[in-house]
């Protein structure tokens, strides 16, 4: 089973409209002189909900081959929820992926794995690709109770789903003790849970499944670390936060190989 790799920019709260039309701009150019095969290494970005209009407006005007995503989507599927962005709004704008349960939606707005749950299933009734992401916190890695941990939050994350809705999803592990703090789980940390992960795919849905479905990493990736993380068998990609709003940045780590 061939998995494209997916590098995939979320920009957090980071960059307004005009700062993300101009990276995404800066980034095509670069990815074209380099002569990027999109097919080879698909490429996302993931703007806040402000500037997903202006990225789509672009992409689709320019026929640029970047794929655009969200941070997150409302677990509702319509109605009085103010503040809320629906999975039926994100695909009528041309989304593809969706991050759901990332863990800072986890810490600072309290999501469950129930709830991560509810909001894969509602990405997926809208044709959206879920990135489900899971990861521990440090006093968990301490314990070396990382593998339960987060097999545990993508056996609750994907449970109801069909095999053929998993094959099609994506799962990031982003170790919590390495998100934006400079800390890069090894190449060996990343690949033992990324396997653990796929396993537990393997054994909630089955073999095929589990090898069809891609699993990323994240957690401090930058332009240094990504060919040694890429190297790893079960590592599909990488879900980039800081570095990804640094367009020569985001380039070279696409341009991984
Ligand atoms: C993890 C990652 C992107 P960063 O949150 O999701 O961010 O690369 O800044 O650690």
């Amino acid at each position: 089973m061939t998995r494209t790799p997916l590098i995939a920019g979320n920009w957090k709260m980071v960059l307004d409209h005009q700062q993300g039309t101009l990276l995404v701009q800066k980034l095509d150019w670069t990815l074209k002189d380099a002569k990027h095969d999109y097919s080879a290494v698909e490429v996302a970005v993931l703007p806040s909900y402000t500037s997903l209009r202006t990225v789509q407006t672009l992409i689709e005007g320019d026929k640029l081959s970047l794929k655009l995503g969200a941070q997150d989507l409302s677990a509702h599927e319509s109605g009085a929820y103010t503040g809320e962005v629906s999975g039926a709004q994100l695909a009528k704008l041309g989304v593809r992926y969706v991050a759901v349960g990332h863990s800072e939606r986890r810490q600072y707005h309290g999501e469950t794995d129930e709830l991560v749950n509810t909001k894969t299933k509602q990405a997926l009734a809208h044709g959206l690709v879920p990135i489900v992401c899971v990861g521990e916190p440090l006093d968990v890695r301490k314990a070396a109770q990382h593998v339960e941990f987060t097999v545990g939050q993508v056996t609750q994350a994907l449970s109801g789903l069909a095999k053929e809705q998993v094959a099609g999803l994506v799962l990031a592990y982003e170790p919590v003790w390495a998100i934006g703090t400079g800390e890069v789980a090894t190449p060996e940390d990343a690949q033992e849970v990324c396997a653990a992960l796929r396993a537990a795919v393997a054994e909630q849905f089955d073999a095929e499944t589990a090898a069809a479905t891609r699993v990323l990493y994240g957690g401090s990736v930058k332009p240094a670390s990504i060919a040694a993380i890429m190297k790893q068998p079960d590592v599909d990609g990488a879900l980039v936060g800081g570095a990804s709003t640094d367009a020569a940045d985001f380039a070279a780590i696409v341009r991984f190989r």
